[in-house]
């Protein structure tokens, strides 16, 4: 790594933030930033609504003024790359779904922790092509910062949530 590369690394911005954010095709989102390679997510809208996943690892980099990038791989071989821009409020995201998630995308609605075994075999039996690229933006609804390393920022499916959430705030 260069010094370059290391001097931008500092990800004090992001770790600990609470996000909620609606793609411009309209599915909702919401992401927990656990630790520099770790988060959780759940899904509210969209093919996978429903689905949500604790301690997924991910590459979490600085690559810009507020702007960071989060891009993991999948149990199911899905694969994702968000590009996070926490000043704009805004959020681009890229989707690389596996042709078996496109074909019955509820196979992955669950809590993916308890299922890995399950997710594995579906990824290894494929289809994997052709592949779907989802390409969208998003616009980021609420923010909040819980400080790191908590497991009870996300610990219910979306259906579980009291009326009115997520919230639309912004701070
Ligand atoms: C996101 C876009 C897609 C996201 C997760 C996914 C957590 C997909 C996950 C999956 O279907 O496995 O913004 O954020």
């Amino acid at each position: 790594m260069t010094t370059q590369q290391t001097a931008t690394q500092d990800l004090a911005g992001l770790i600990g933030k609470h996000l909620v954010y609606t793609y411009d095709n309209g599915w909702q989102y919401e992401i927990y930033v656990k630790g520099s390679d770790v988060f959780d997510y759940r899904i509210h809208s969209g093919i996978v609504g429903g689905r949500w996943v604790t301690d997924q690892q991910a590459f979490i980099r600085a690559v810009g003024a507020d702007v960071y990038k989060i891009s993991w791989d999948e149990p199911t071989g899905t694969c994702v790359s968000l590009t996070v821009n926490l000043s704009r409020k805004q959020l681009h995201g890229v989707i690389f779904f596996p042709r078996w998630v496109i074909d019955d995308p509820k196979k992955t609605v669950c809590y993916q922790n308890q299922h890995l075994d399950q997710m594995r075999a579906y990824r290894d039996a494929g289809p994997t092509y052709p592949k779907a690229v989802i390409d969208e933006f998003a616009t980021i609804t609420f923010v909040e910062d819980c400080g790191p390393g908590r497991d009870d920022v996300i610990n219910c499916p979306p259906s579980a949530l009291p009326a009115g959430f997520p919230l639309s705030r912004s701070n």
